[in-house]
């Protein structure tokens, strides 16, 4: 029986609810940065979520609209790297606003696993600033420094669902998928996770709820606290009413 070593985490929609008031506001005041007429509204941004990375995401947009015929193939990833990159800015500056908590249960959850020598690592999509600038401003400036291994971004070429990152950070920790959790919110999350033959932990949000989760191990509504408790919507958490590293080492037998 493998001991419990590390916890894997997902940051968008895992570590904080960033996509809706985050995320999407950023890529629109980008967008309106660049004299473009294009609004993002909450379910046009649900719907595009189905595309991983802000990249692939304003690129399936252009495809998806015909814009992507004005453009020849260099101009094309110029105009998107160029938006991309004022995104970013946007959104390191939305969340120094601090308008972006992170999730119920999350802090303490990290607070347990170091107490415990559980390591930690970061598995994203988003780009490593987004990641430094969410974890400094909820968690203060070591923050960062909880985090053994912060895979994000462009540091594999396949993005979720792909099973890369994941892979990735174990090689880095040198850790096999046996001593790992991961935690996750979304479909393309948890196909990558289980990807990498990890056990898999969902905490659903708004854009994620509807989900087709099967393969992952418990799917909750957060990871709560002993005063805010979970709802289970898929897996057996026993007598356990909220994430903690007890519950984890029993998910993972
Ligand atoms: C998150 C994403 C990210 C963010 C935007 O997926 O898809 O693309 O929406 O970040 P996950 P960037 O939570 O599975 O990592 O614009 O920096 O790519
Ligand atoms: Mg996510």
């Amino acid at each position: 029986m493998a001991e419990l070593a590390a916890l894997l985490f997902d940051v968008d929609g895992t570590l904080a609810d960033t996509e809706r008031h985050g995320h999407r506001v950023a890529f629109n005041r980008a967008f309106a940065d660049a004299g473009l007429e294009w609004e993002w509204d909450d379910a046009l941004y649900g719907e595009l979520l189905e595309v991983t990375g802000g990249k692939e995401r304003i690129h399936h947009y252009l495809q998806r609209t015909g814009e992507e015929a004005r453009f020849s193939p260099e101009e094309l990833n110029d105009f998107v790297a160029r938006l991309h990159a004022a995104k970013t800015e946007h959104y390191k500056r939305l969340l120094a606003e601090g308008g972006i908590p992170l999730r119920p249960g999350i802090e303490r959850l990290l607070r347990e696993a170091r107490m415990e020598g559980v390591r930690l690592a970061i598995a994203t999509t988003t780009t490593h600033d987004n990641v430094s600038a969410l974890l400094q401003q909820t968690l203060g400036p070591e923050a960062e420094s909880w985090f053994e291994v912060i895979g994000a971004g462009d540091v594999v070429p396949a993005k979720k669902p792909a099973p890369d990152i994941y892979h990735y950070v174990m090689e880095k920790m040198g850790l096999s998928p046996q001593q790992c959790v991961a935690l996750e919110d979304s479909v393309h999350g948890v196909q990558a996770a289980l990807g990498a033959g990890l056990k898999t932990v969902v905490t659903v949000n708004d854009y994620t709820r509807h989900g087709d989760f099967s393969g992952a191990t418990l799917v909750i509504d957060q990871a709560g606290e002993p005063e805010q408790p979970f709802t289970v919507l898929h897996g057996d958490a026993g007598e356990g009413d909220h994430l903690n590293m007890a519950l984890l080492r029993r998910l993972l037998v």
